[in-house]
């Protein structure tokens, strides 16, 4: 049975197999945690980023989507970069942003990761609320591990906030 864990910190230092980055649709980089990201990773990130936008993405990734590149600079081995929806422009179906924790998985599994870390995707400059944040996050999160089944490959899936009341809002999400 694989483990969700909710801790504080900083995604960037994390060392699990594949740290997912809430990026935008360009891939190339932004605020919050998807510069703090960039910048941690150093220039071999945005360099693999731009190579997607050149072969497979050239429109950008969907919203609702992930994508896998190596992690540059970072601990970790790959980046998976998702695409929150933005309530801002209007995006509030809990089912995309479900699908952002979803599809994460599914390509972490593909490349081989065992251990992922989340942030709290769209809760930021995206505008959503943690708390909903939270618990479609931990819903999506179970929902895939059980239907990825016990040889499935995924064994920890960390969550990583970036304030006690995130942090607060993941706890209640995740207990029993
Ligand atoms: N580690 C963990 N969490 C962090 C970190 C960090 N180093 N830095 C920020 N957070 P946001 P979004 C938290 O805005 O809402 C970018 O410009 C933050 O407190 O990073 O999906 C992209 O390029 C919040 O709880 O992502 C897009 O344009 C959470 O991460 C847009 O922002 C997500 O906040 C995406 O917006």
């Amino acid at each position: 049975m694989a483990t969700i864990e909710a801790v504080l910190g900083d995604i960037t230092t994390q060392a699990v197999d594949a740290i997912v980055n809430a990026a935008n649709s360009a891939l190339l980089g932004g605020g919050g945690v998807d510069g703090a990201i960039h910048a941690a990773a150093g220039p071999r990130l945005l360099a693999e980023c731009r190579e997607l936008r050149r072969t497979s993405l050239p429109d950008g990734l969907p919203v609702g989507e992930a994508v896998a590149t190596g992690a540059g600079d970072l601990a970790a081995r790959w980046v998976i970069h998702t695409v929150g929806p933005n309530r801002h422009r209007g995006e509030t179906d809990p089912d995309l942003l479900a699908s952002c924790f979803r599809r994460s998985l599914q390509v972490a599994r593909a490349v081989g990761a065992s251990s992922v870390a989340f942030p709290a995707v769209s809760a930021g400059i995206y505008g959503w609320d943690p708390a909903d944040v939270a618990r479609i996050a931990v819903a999506a999160v179970r929902a895939e591990l059980r239907d990825q089944g016990a040889a499935g490959g995924i064994e920890l899936v960390r969550f990583v906030l970036f304030s006690h009341q995130a942090l607060t809002d993941f706890e209640a999400a995740l207990a029993p």
